[in-house]
């Protein structure tokens, strides 16, 4: 049983035992001042407002330095590889729709092994929210630069400066008619949590732009660069229900970086209640599953 108390609550009333059952007690290896900690942090406070406890969230990781919050976080957990979180995440929520998904992806892995499957959830709507770490290049292989890295600017795999055209991840994302985008900075936990409390409420394919400070491969778009840019959408009157204009507030960088809920769609359906054949069925596959006794399969192995 649990004694912990998980119920939905107001900001400031929230529970520091709920927050600490967020704990795994392994040390934290991140440089100091990456923006993994504020991301965890907001992580973590979104599901305890939301009142989820740890058994009751499935977190996917990818293969990166974010990816190592895979053993820093509770809850059931898959730290996978390459830019392929997405199709795991998704199989694991079509095959329990009741469990909220959030999957972690960093800007390497995502817009290049991954990018594939960006495009395929985004048209398919599965129900998950995508974290994309999006620091600005492949952390854990020490400043490679990635897609998402500033055309022209020197990494420690391009030292006279990366030669492709930075991929424009905002258009490509918004191109594809996604229902809910949104975009944090990891210097900022409260707007953090609100935005991660909405995608995690979304029903479909939820798009997290968190734009991570990375002292020690990312000199030009540091911390205090995003923090002198970034300016919240609600404040501004943005109503996030008007595509045209939220995908050119994110696509327009060039003086002000807009954060916030930039675009959400509820109309949508996800792409488990479009299925046909799960129609009138009242369970979930992970239930019929545990009828089979797989045990004379098996033996087919020893
Ligand atoms: C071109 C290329 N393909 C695949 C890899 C394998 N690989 C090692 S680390 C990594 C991801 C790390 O970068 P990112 O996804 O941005 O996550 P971060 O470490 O910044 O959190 C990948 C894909 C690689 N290093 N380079």
């Amino acid at each position: 049983m649990n004694s912990i108390p998980f119920h939905s609550t107001g900001s400031s009333e929230i529970s520091g035992e709920a927050m600490k059952s967020y704990s795994c007690g392994n040390t934290c290896t991140w440089c100091d001042g990456c923006g993994n900690y504020g991301i965890w942090a907001a992580i973590k406070r979104s599901l305890v407002e939301l009142g989820i406890p740890p058994h009751g969230v499935f977190l996917c990781y990818d293969v990166g330095c974010h990816g190592n919050m895979s053993d820093k976080l509770s809850g059931y957990r898959f730290h996978g590889l390459h830019g392929r979180v997405i199709p795991f995440a998704a199989g694991a929520k079509l095959a329990n729709p009741r469990i909220p998904i959030i999957a972690h992806g960093g800007d390497g892995a995502c817009f290049s092994e991954g990018v594939g499957h960006l495009v395929h959830a985004i048209r398919s709507n599965y129900t998950m929210v995508f974290i994309l770490h999006n620091n600005a290049n492949y952390g854990l292989t020490t400043g490679q630069a990635s897609a998402l890295t500033w055309q022209g600017q020197p990494m420690n795999s391009a030292p006279n400066g990366m030669p492709e055209a930075t991929l424009p991840s905002m258009d490509f994302v918004f191109s594809l008619q996604p229902t809910f985008v949104a975009r944090g900075f990891s210097g900022d936990i409260p707007q953090m949590v609100s935005i991660l409390k909405a995608a995690i409420q979304h029903r479909g394919f939820a798009f997290v732009d968190m734009l991570q400070a990375c002292p020690t491969y990312n000199t030009f778009a540091t911390h205090e660069w995003l923090l002198e840019r970034v300016y919240d959408v609600a404040a501004d009157g943005h109503d996030p229900s008007d595509f045209v204009r939220a995908r050119a507030i994110a696509v327009d960088t060039s003086e002000r970086i807009s954060t916030g809920i930039l675009y959400q769609n509820t109309a949508v359906p996800g792409f488990y209640e479009r299925l046909k054949s799960r129609e009138g069925i009242q369970t979930f596959p992970v239930e019929e599953v545990q009828k089979y006794d797989v045990r004379e399969y098996m033996q087919e192995l020893v």
